[in-house]
């Protein structure tokens, strides 16, 4: 019996540097993920429909919480729903919540590369004196020293401090002004996918809370999805921001993500 799938939300808001609004993400995700106006069907031929595929997990109660709390309560759950035998796709949340879900992936599969998709690379040592800060996770994770590769796409920000931040930790980078073809990514063993949302152009995913123009298009971030050579174990779908999301269309995109996300996790049942 192949492993299922659990569905986890992460509603934590408290290491965003500019805007609140994400802990109320993953409901609104989930109302696009199950909206009549679609159906169940992934892309490539997998019906959601059928629940021994997935199961969603519900919420971690993270309002309120920060800091080293919040961060042991995601890697305790994470690390425990992989020690039962399931894959994680969680839903955040400001992107703070990857440091420690992808430790916790990082643990349990040896060798893990990263694919992270976002406009800005998040590698900053220190950004509002909040070593948690959303601006930080990678730079966190890199620290660990047990991710093997992290190959990062979308991305039109580095500043001067960020690019030193990614030649010291070896970092991949794909920028978005000489995006390279997607099938050039290939990985050798277990791959874990961070999506920010920000990491699509403004005019696809309004409802985040940094702009950031340039982006990607859904269709190229969804090839990504379909077409990255390697076996995908892991994944997360961050920093929808609701408060400037008019007619749920971010959401919609999120939750199209995370069926396709679901569809290659079912296609490649990679076991540590
Ligand atoms: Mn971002």
């Amino acid at each position: 019996m192949p492993s299922s799938i659990k569905l986890l939300g992460l509603p934590q808001d408290n290491n965003s540097t500019y805007l609140a609004g994400p802990e109320w993400a993953p409901n609104r995700i989930r109302e696009g993920f199950h909206c009549e106006s679609a159906n169940p069907w992934t892309e490539t031929g997998y019906d959601l429909s059928d629940n021994t595929l997935w199961q969603d997990a519900g919420d971690l109660p993270l309002q309120g919480k920060s800091g080293q709390e919040a961060h042991d309560m995601i890697h305790s759950a994470v690390s425990d729903l992989i020690a039962q035998g399931h894959r994680v796709l969680s839903l955040g949340g400001d992107h703070s919540v990857a440091f420690p879900v992808i430790a916790a992936h990082a643990q349990a599969y040896p060798g893990l590369n990263v694919l992270h998709i976002d406009a800005h690379p998040d590698l900053y040592d220190n950004m509002q004196n909040n070593p948690f800060s959303h601006a930080s996770p990678f730079a966190r994770l890199m620290e660990t020293g047990a991710v093997k590769r992290l190959v990062q796409v979308g991305i039109r920000t580095l500043n001067g401090h960020q690019r030193a931040q990614a030649e010291k930790f070896g970092v991949e980078i794909h920028e978005m002004r000489d995006l390279s073809r997607v099938d050039q990514i290939i990985f050798d063993g277990p791959v874990y996918l961070s999506f920010d949302l920000d990491a699509l152009d403004p005019a696809f995913a309004p409802g985040v809370s940094h702009y950031e123009p340039g982006g990607l298009s859904t269709r190229q971030v969804l090839d990504i999805v379909h077409h990255f050579k390697g076996k995908l174990v892991g994944a997360d779908v961050v920093e929808l921001n609701p408060h400037r999301d008019p007619g749920n269309i971010t959401a919609m995109v999120a939750a199209k993500i995370t069926k396709e996300l679901m569809g290659r996790l079912i296609a490649d049942q990679y076991s540590p």
